[in-house]
């Protein structure tokens, strides 16, 4: 008998609401949640195929061990056992720091991800803390807690009410939107112009996204940052810039125009090959549009300027008035954030507090650049101890993180490592232990991370749509227990890890003068909590106390675990408001427009002005039917025009003697790999195109559908060193490349 379960989809960042059908405990199809609060239906062709990504015959369904150097499966106790035996000596012989962890793109699509790790690495106390964020937007964390002290205050484009979009270096047609969580964006990019506003897309690509814009720029890659200061150049020198109602709030406006004085856009006409009066039209657009926004992404932040990028983009947004208002660029407020405190100066946001030990790279956000992995494994210093022990959550470093092969050793020489993944894949092969989370359909969803970044305050949670299959555990009681077995504390009960945060969590919150449970007792509100688990205990904690919670009673009609069982399509919680003064944390209580180490990168951007262009560029590109490196195993999302291919403008391939569907060798500053080419006019010329997550050629994975397609890996072609100062983020875009084609031009694929 087949029956339906709701489950939030976890395969990109608009987490639409699925309808799944089961059939006994097997989940056969999925559909778009008609009556999803927020995502009203939609569904794209990888939630589509969730049933074949859940039940895909390769996910791993045993712990694996080690053992004579083979990774054989054992049982739970035993998998546990090992991780306590062998990262405890290291932490005692060789320090904290000497365990690193590495956590991927899928934490944010876990609840264990979002409430285990910042438990684990506390307990531990490591500074070798390395993520996806800085191969993605630790840029923009960065310009945030520098304009508005919270790094985590990012104000997302109000999709559905601005009047005028410009957008850089995104292309939410395939990627379905990114730190903009909006459920069916393509349709509200139609719906935009559909009511007779404008959309631009700056992008060195005609992507689909570009394909829609009233306007779009093909910009030479790398070059946002200046094409950005030029547009806030001429708002400035046109007297168009207006922040309007925001004024009060700011500091620095006087000193931000002197400190772009060089960046008129004559003189960044060259570096970006965009013309100067078109500049000056981008921003007479902006500043004369009813209400706008800038939105920048991937190609904005994976640059060598991708802080100052970042920065720009809200600068814009500031000028015209368009930040915290309706129609422009606002401050989500989800569910499950703390109660909001009264405005008012905070502590502000600092970076390089302390450094990586080989590339001496500041911290950001307590994070060391994923780029700088391999060194930090493979390479002693007097300055302290490489990383001896590695914990991996969720990560495939080895194909998402610049040099893959230096990775690839520098992992096999560790003393010991551990892979919380699903798949026997590029990264986790290395591992000592794997301990394999189950499949999404057993697991439980609620989005911490993405509700804080949604164009519309709402809030959902779906329990697991089947249960846990016998010999399962749950990937909230894997990392509770992995933290324990980590911390010295092997062998305790995991709803320990729970209870702790909760008793910390309320302690802090009934010290708190401005929280809702100020003065009462912590037990007692401990008590009240409800749900079945200890994730969900702690889920409804953070919504009683957040700000549209019930207090614990303090507020009877707000919001708890269980009214949001009552509504399981969700609970809508309105459009975005305006909030300033109230988020920013900056000493001065204002939004700081030319932060101290802003100003002291505007000389590097300068330079910029006056360096000769390469005469390729890579940047990279992604597919509706990919998702990074982990969805080439599912036969349904691969295949037609899901490839690895080089796309070449046919000027170029002319010039070069590259030929459509021959492979051509890419070689770059890490080193080099073949591909065929795909001559296309959607790249503009100087500019080729490879996509990144492919490269499943390597041996012992167990990956049987991508090895047969294995793709090659972009990151290769990419040492490690370029990265933006300010974020430690890795330069992925606008990499300088040299192409060779290949003699034995036969037209069929041969990889490398
Ligand atoms: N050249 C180039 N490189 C890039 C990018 C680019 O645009 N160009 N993009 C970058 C970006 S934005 C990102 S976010 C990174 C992503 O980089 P990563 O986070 O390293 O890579 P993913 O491919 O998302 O791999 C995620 C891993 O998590 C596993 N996994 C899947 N689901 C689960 C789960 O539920 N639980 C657990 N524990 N594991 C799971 C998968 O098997 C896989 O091993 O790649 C970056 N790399
Ligand atoms: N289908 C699919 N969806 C995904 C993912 C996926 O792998 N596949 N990954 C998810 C993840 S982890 C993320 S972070 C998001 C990313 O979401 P997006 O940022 O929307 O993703 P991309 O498709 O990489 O878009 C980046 C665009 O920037 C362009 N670009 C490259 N260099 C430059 C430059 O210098 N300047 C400008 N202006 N543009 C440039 C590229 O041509 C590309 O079209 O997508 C998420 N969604
Ligand atoms: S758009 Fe993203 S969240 Fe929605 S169905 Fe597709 S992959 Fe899932
Ligand atoms: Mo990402």
């Amino acid at each position: 008998m087949s029956r339906t379960a709701l489950r939030i989809c976890p395969l990109c960042e608009a987490t639409c609401g699925l309808t799944l059908t089961i059939e006994g405990t097997t989940v056969t199809g999925a559909r778009g949640d008609r009556e999803d609060v927020f995502s009203k239906g939609f569904i794209c062709p990888k939630g589509a195929s969730f049933a074949a990504v859940d039940g895909d015959p390769d996910r791993l369904r045993a712990p694996l061990l080690r053992v004579d150097g083979e990774l054989r499966e054992v049982s739970w106790q035993e998998a546990f056992d090992a991780v306590a035996a062998r990262i405890r000596p290291v932490v005692e012989r060789h320090g904290p720091h000497s365990v690193g962890i590495v956590l991927g793109n899928p934490n944010v699509h876990t609840m264990a991800g979002a409430l285990y790790p910042p438990v684990l690495i506390a307990g531990l106390g490591t500074r070798s803390l390395f993520t996806a964020s800085t191969v993605d937007q630790m840029p923009k964390h960065v310009s945030s807690g520098l304009l508005y002290g919270d790094a985590n205050a990012i104000p997302v484009p109000d999709l559905d009410r601005t009047d005028h979009l410009l957008l850089i270096g995104a292309n939410p047609l395939e990627s379905n939107g990114s730190l903009c969580t909006a459920p069916d964006f393509p349709g509200r990019l139609k719906a935009l112009r559909a009511r007779g506003g404008t959309l631009t897309v700056v992008d060195p690509r005609r992507t689909r996204t570009a394909a829609l814009a009233d306007r779009h720029l093909a910009i030479r890659p790398g070059t946002d940052a200046l094409l950005l200061a030029a547009m806030a150049h001429a708002l400035f020198e046109e007297d168009l810039a207006d922040p309007g109602e925001l004024a009060p709030h700011l500091h620095g406006l006087d000193e931000l125009r002197h400190a772009l004085r060089d960046f008129t856009p004559e003189a960044v006409a060259v570096a970006c090959d965009v013309e100067a009066p078109l500049i000056r039209i981008l921003a007479r657009e902006l500043a004369a549009a009813p209400t706008a926004a800038v939105y920048g992404r991937i190609g904005s932040c994976t640059v060598a300027h991708g802080t100052l990028a970042s920065w720009l983009v809200d600068v814009l947004n500031i000028l015209t008035g368009n930040l915290d208002r309706p129609g422009g660029a606002l401050f989500p407020q989800a569910a499950t954030d703390r109660t909001p405190r009264p405005a008012g100066p905070g502590r502000g946001f600092r970076l390089g507090r302390w450094h990586s030990r080989v590339g001496r790279h500041p911290e950001a956000k307590g994070e060391l650049p994923l780029s700088a992995l391999a060194e930090e494994i493979d390479t002693a210093t007097e300055e302290g101890e490489p990383i001896r022990a590695l914990v991996v959550v969720a990560a495939n470093p080895v194909l998402s993180a610049p040099d893959g092969d230096r990775l690839d050793k520098a992992l096999d020489s560790l003393d010991f490592m551990v892979s919380v993944d699903p798949y026997l894949n590029e990264t986790s092969r290395h591992a000592d232990v794997v301990l394999p989370p189950p499949p999404p359909a057993q697991s439980p969803h609620h989005d911490f991370a993405f509700n804080t970044l949604a164009i519309r305050n709402q809030v959902r949670y779906t329990r697991p749509a089947v249960p846990l299959e016998p010999g399962r555990m749950a990937e909230t009681e894997i990392l509770a227990r992995l933290t324990l077995a980590a911390t010295g504390m092997h062998g305790a009960d995991p709803t320990a890890v729970d209870a702790l945060v909760v008793e910390q969590t309320l302690g802090k919150a009934v010290r708190d003068e401005h929280s809702p449970v100020h003065g009462r007792a912590p037990e007692d509100l401990a008590a009240q909590l409800t749900g079945d688990t200890g994730p969900e205990r702690r889920l409804d904690m953070m919504l009683r106390l957040g700000p549209y919670g019930d207090g614990f009673g303090a507020r009877p009609d707000g919001l708890s675990l269980e009214r949001l069982l009552a509504h399981p399509h969700g609970i809508d919680l309105g459009p975005l408001r305006p909030r300033l003064p109230q988020p920013l944390k900056t000493p001065s209580g204002r939004v700081e427009l030319l932060p101290a180490p802003i100003a002291d990168d505007l000389p590097r951007l300068r330079r910029a002005l006056d360096a000769p262009p390469a005469e390729l560029l890579l940047v990279g590109r992604r597919h509706l039917r990919s998702n990074n490196s982990w969805l080439h195993n599912i036969p349904a999302l691969t295949g037609g025009s899901n490839r690895c291919t080089l796309h070449i403008h046919p000027a170029d391939a002319e010039r070069l003697g590259v030929r459509d569907g021959a492979p051509v060798r890419v070689r770059g500053a890490g080193g080099e790999v073949t591909a065929p080419a795909e001559v296309t006019d959607t790249v503009r010329p100087g500019v080729v195109s490879l996509p990144h997550g492919w490269g499943h050629d390597r041996p012992g994975t167990r990956l049987r559908h991508a090895a047969t397609e294995p793709g090659v890996n972009v990151n290769q072609l990419l040492d490690g060193r370029a990265l933006d100062p300010l974020s430690g983020n890795a330069v992925l875009n606008g990499v300088p490349v040299e192409l060779t084609a290949t003699p034995a031009a036969t037209g069929s694929y041969e990889g490398n």
